[in-house]
């Protein structure tokens, strides 16, 4: 992706982010630094820290949320704004430094080749991760949170998915269209795989490797895994007798 052609599609990186002074600066130069046609975009989601400075200073536009609207709302808040600014492609990567932008290829690639309109980068695609000690190797209440979701979520999909919570994505136009008009809150990963095929889209996985966390903390505390758990299990299950998924537009 160094130097893309010239009809590359307009494209965004959106980037949501709570209180990650210590990495979104480096974040942002990095995406800058693989793809400069890549416009990046932070979502600053009532941080009390100097977020938005730093990611300013790095050279993202960023729009800050008045106050906190949890993960959900600010991703859709930026598919919302690829939408109105006719973004062609967007890419999703975590605030905190734990996505690689240098594996970004393996996920815009599918889609600019017309083979997907969603590629979710797992973490759990690959050849297992024990023994690479590089590599993310989540705690294992964690895993076995993750390994439940993959069950049901193949299930409902009928496809077979690894990781239901990555949000290091590429999507196209119709990927974009679908977020931008409704994207599940809270913890809304899992859900939102679910919605991507029931609207017919097609959804991808790809192996990527995950970076170990460097500053500030994981949002998810053991209290908020338990809550998670319910909470998406218990959305899925309404998911499936909700016949309509979108709110019509007006
Ligand atoms: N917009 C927004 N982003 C959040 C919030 N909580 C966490 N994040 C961001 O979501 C990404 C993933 O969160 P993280 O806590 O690292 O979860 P983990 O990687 O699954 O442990 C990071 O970029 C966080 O800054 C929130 O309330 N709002
Ligand atoms: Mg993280």
């Amino acid at each position: 992706m160094s130097e893309p052609p010239l009809s590359a599609p307009r494209r965004i990186a959106i980037v949501p982010a709570r209180n990650e002074e210590g990495a979104i600066g480096l974040v942002v130069a990095e995406i800058r630094a693989f793809d400069p046609g890549l416009d990046v975009l932070v979502i600053d989601d009532g941080s009390v820290d100097r977020t938005a400075a730093r990611a300013a200073e790095a050279g993202a536009t960023v729009v800050r949320l008045p106050f906190n609207l949890g993960i959900g709302g600010a991703v859709q808040t930026g598919f919302m704004y690829a939408l109105a600014h006719g973004y062609e492609l967007a890419v999703r990567l975590d605030g905190d430094g734990q996505h690689d932008p240098s594996e970004l290829p393996k996920l815009i690639e599918p889609v600019l080749r017309g083979d997907a309109d969603i590629v979710v980068g797992s973490r759990f695609a690959a050849p297992p991760f024990d023994g690479d000690t590089d590599s993310y190797r989540p705690p294992l209440a964690r895993r076995a949170g993750i390994r439940f979701f993959a069950g049901i979520v193949s299930l409902l999909v009928r496809q077979r998915v690894t990781d239901t919570t990555s949000g290091f994505q590429a999507l196209n136009g119709k990927g974009i269209r679908l977020f931008a008009d409704d994207y599940p809150h809270d913890y809304p990963e899992v859900e939102a795989t679910v919605m991507v095929v029931k609207h017919r889209l097609r959804l991808l996985e790809v192996p990527v490797l995950m970076r170990e966390r460097e500053h500030g903390s994981s949002s998810i505390t053991a209290l908020r895994s338990a809550y998670y758990v319910l909470k998406v299990t218990l959305a899925l299950l309404v998911g499936v007798f909700r016949r309509k998924a979108v709110p019509a537009r007006d």
